[in-house]
């Protein structure tokens, strides 16, 4: 069985392999001769979600996934949310965006935040939504040096460690994109779509 992961960033496609290597065979964008940018043009994650997937369900005629991700802070009513791939400006600059986060948090008391994400699947041109969340909270400074983006200071509640100094696999079964794929796991294997 094989499904299309649709996106430009390869840290999500390795999570999401080692989550589902055992189950389903992921193809890339790569394996699939799809090299461009994939458009990102509305302000929900649900809508991003769903136009990625749709971009390339279009254009390349393949069952695919997608996924949008947000970290959504309470103090700085929600942002990055949507826009948390450029929050300070350049798209998937991580060192600049954490950089901006600790700015805008420095001498903030409530540090609570969660990560969310939405996938979009379309199978046969049928359109399925799944969400994972992990809550926790906004740490003072970087630590740890693992897993990307916002995870150095990113600690989930009921851990002492931030995501970045935890193993892939401990990460994966607390996060927010390992809960929307097992979703989309038992989806999959649940239902009685061909992919
Ligand atoms: P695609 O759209 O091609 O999938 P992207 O990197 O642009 O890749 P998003 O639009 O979903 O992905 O942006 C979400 C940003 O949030 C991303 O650039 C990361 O910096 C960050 N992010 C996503 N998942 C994360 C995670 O598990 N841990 C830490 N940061 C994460």
């Amino acid at each position: 069985m094989k499904l299309v992961f649709a996106t430009n960033n390869p840290n999500k496609l390795k999570e999401a392999k080692s989550l589902l290597s055992n189950k389903l065979e992921i193809l890339s964008l790569k394996d699939i001769g799809c090299e461009e940018e994939l458009p990102e043009t509305h302000d929900t994650l649900e809508e991003n979600a769903f136009e990625k997937a749709n971009y390339v369900y279009t254009n390349y005629s393949v069952n695919c996934f997608s996924e949008d991700t947000g970290l959504e802070i309470d103090a700085l009513n929600g942002a990055p949310g949507v826009y948390s791939a450029r929050y300070a400006g350049e798209h998937g600059n991580a060192e600049a965006n954490m950089d901006l986060v600790l700015k805008n948090m420095k001498d903030v008391e409530n540090r609570a935040a969660r990560f969310r994400t939405i996938i979009s699947l379309i199978i046969d041109g049928k359109k399925y939504q799944f969400e994972g969340i992990v809550t926790g909270e906004i740490l003072k400074e970087r630590v740890g040096a693992d897993g990307f983006g916002y995870d150095p200071i990113f600690r989930p509640n009921g851990y002492e460690t931030s995501f970045a100094e935890m193993p892939l696999e401990q990460k994966s079964s607390i996060s927010h994109r390992g809960e929307a794929i097992r979703k989309l796991v038992s989806f999959l294997m649940s239902s009685s779509v061909n992919y």
